[in-house]
């Protein structure tokens, strides 16, 4: 059941909504991850609706959060290229993998650069996938210089003409300069073939607020251009699209909702508000 579904249906028929029903949607708001900020923004704004048209009133204010910007990919003159970026245990590398898999089935041609070489097994990782859906990837030694290995592999797009290339990175984040140094690199680096499209911010929408503080920090490292929601299936807590998208303004291009290679989709705003509301 969608978030506003149980405020909809006791809101329509009557016009006064008792404090212990504010209350209790409040309490709802906050543990469906909107964050405080944002609850206390939709309540003001939710008790000036009226019951006749409750739900229309509620699906406007919903989408006024949302951002405004294009959820659409930015595709390059060449081969596009794609930097996957956030924190630890995301599903950084399963999204780089996913999205190949789509952009494959589509026609497309791809290469994924194994970019993580700091964590063992993640190279691996990516190979396993790589051979699994049929995608060519780029890797070079463990510990070894990612933007080494970005450089390798946009040359490699290059010599081959690929559509695509998909870049993965380390999620590891030990201080802010430190993270911001090396994705500036890879992105220098591999600007010297090809200029960085887009740079996918993924984030985990079972870590809730804390998972957004975290990524706010990749935001002001790099200009993402859109993020990729994972993890949808094992979060109750729907609000998080909302919430991110008002704090960040960044799109919300794709999310996760499994494991495997099909579960991978588009982000559509207005599903995601009827199935808020409904
Ligand atoms: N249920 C679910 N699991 C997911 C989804 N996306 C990724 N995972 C799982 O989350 C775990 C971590 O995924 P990875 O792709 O390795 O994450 P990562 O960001 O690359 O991790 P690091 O390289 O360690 O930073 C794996 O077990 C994935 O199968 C999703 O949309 N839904
Ligand atoms: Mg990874």
């Amino acid at each position: 059941m969608g978030l506003f579904s149980k405020f909809i249906a006791k809101f329509k028929g009557i016009n006064d909504f008792a404090p212990a029903d504010w209350k209790e949607l409040e309490e709802e708001l906050l543990l469906s991850d909107l964050g405080p900020a944002l609850t206390h923004e939709f309540l003001e704004q939710a008790r000036k609706v009226k019951s006749d048209n409750a739900e229309d009133a509620l699906s406007q204010i919903l989408g006024s959060n949302l951002s405004t910007k294009s959820r659409g990919a930015i595709l390059g003159q060449a081969t596009t290229v794609i930097m996957v970026v956030g924190v630890n245990g995301t599903g950084k590398t399963t999204s780089v993998a996913k999205l190949a898999a789509i952009l494959k089935k589509d026609g497309k041609s791809v290469v994924m650069a194994a970019g993580d070489t700091f964590r063992a097994g993640a190279v691996e990782q990516l190979q396993t996938w790589g051979s699994r859906i049929g995608v060519e990837v780029v890797s070079g030694k463990v510990n070894g210089d990612p933007a080494s290995v970005a450089y390798d592999a946009a040359k490699k797009a290059q010599e081959i003409d690929s559509d695509f290339l998909i870049i993965d990175t380390a999620g590891r984040l030990h201080n802010k300069s430190d993270l911001m140094a090396e994705l500036e690199k890879v992105k220098r680096v591999v600007e010297k073939v090809f200029p960085i499209n887009e740079v996918l911010l993924v984030i985990d929408a079972t870590t809730g607020q804390n998972g957004l503080q975290q990524a706010k920090i990749f935001a002001q490292a790099v200009d993402v251009t859109g993020i990729i929601l994972t993890k949808i299936d094992g979060s109750a807590r729907g609000g998080v699209a909302l919430a991110i998208e008002k704090e960040l303004d960044i799109p919300i291009k794709w999310i996760g909702t499994g494991e495997s290679e099909a579960d991978f989709d588009h982000f559509d705003a207005q599903i995601y508000i009827q199935g808020l509301l409904s």
